[in-house]
């Protein structure tokens, strides 16, 4: 994440059938090699005129996104964030059911914040089942270390300013349509199988606790 201009796409941490058969590796082809690659070319090419942006890291970038020259904020706004979320969930997924436990310093927050991890499941399950068309859903936190569920449309991020996104759930189609067609219940219920909770602690711990 720490990357500048001109950003590149990051290889998946896993092979393309790592994910199977929760996610196929048509499905994993299509959307890294694919969707996400085309925004990162399409990152590169909004930001090319914008000199001055060239040495920020993406997350600085998405916070900056007003002092953009105005003809650069819609594609850069799309695209970083586009970036951005796919680094981020393509970074906490592992096989599934991969026998990775949060830690216990997240498990505390987790069981503090939401009572148990399947009251946090189910929260952030209806977030994303709730986001109508294509978004995502995510799990959060505060500069406090304190968990909270957000979403947002198309390829925005939350405000990076203030959350440490931890954990985010793709909603748009591409990133489940070739498994699960319409079935997007069906779909968040096995994405949760692929959480890699080594990462997901890891990030908290560095991230939030340690800042
Ligand atoms: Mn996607």
């Amino acid at each position: 994440m720490d990357k500048t201009y001109p950003y590149v796409l990051q290889k998946l941490p896993y092979s393309y059938d790592a994910l199977s058969p929760v996610l196929g590796a048509n499905t994993l082809h299509f959307h890294h090699d694919k969707h996400m690659n085309a925004y990162v070319e399409n990152l590169n090419k909004a930001l090319e005129p914008c000199i001055q942006f060239h040495n920020l890291s993406l997350e600085m970038l998405l916070t900056k996104l007003n002092e953009l020259p105005q003809t650069a904020q819609t594609a850069v706004r799309n695209n970083g964030g586009g970036v951005y979320n796919h680094q981020l969930y393509f970074s906490i997924l592992n096989a599934p059911n991969a026998g990775t436990k949060p830690s216990s310093a997240l498990q505390t927050a987790i069981d503090r914040d939401f009572g148990d991890l399947d009251r946090m499941f189910s929260e952030l399950k209806k977030a994303a089942l709730g986001r109508f068309g294509s978004g995502w859903a995510y799990i959060v936190a505060d500069g406090a270390g304190m968990l909270s569920i957000c979403s947002t449309p198309n390829q925005d991020v939350p405000d990076l300013c203030k959350f440490v996104p931890l954990i985010t759930v793709d909603v748009w189609e591409h990133a489940y349509y070739l498994d699960y067609q319409n079935r997007r219940p069906d779909y968040f219920d096995a994405f949760i199988t692929l959480i890699n909770w080594d990462v997901v602690s890891n990030s908290y711990e560095s991230r939030v606790l340690l800042r």
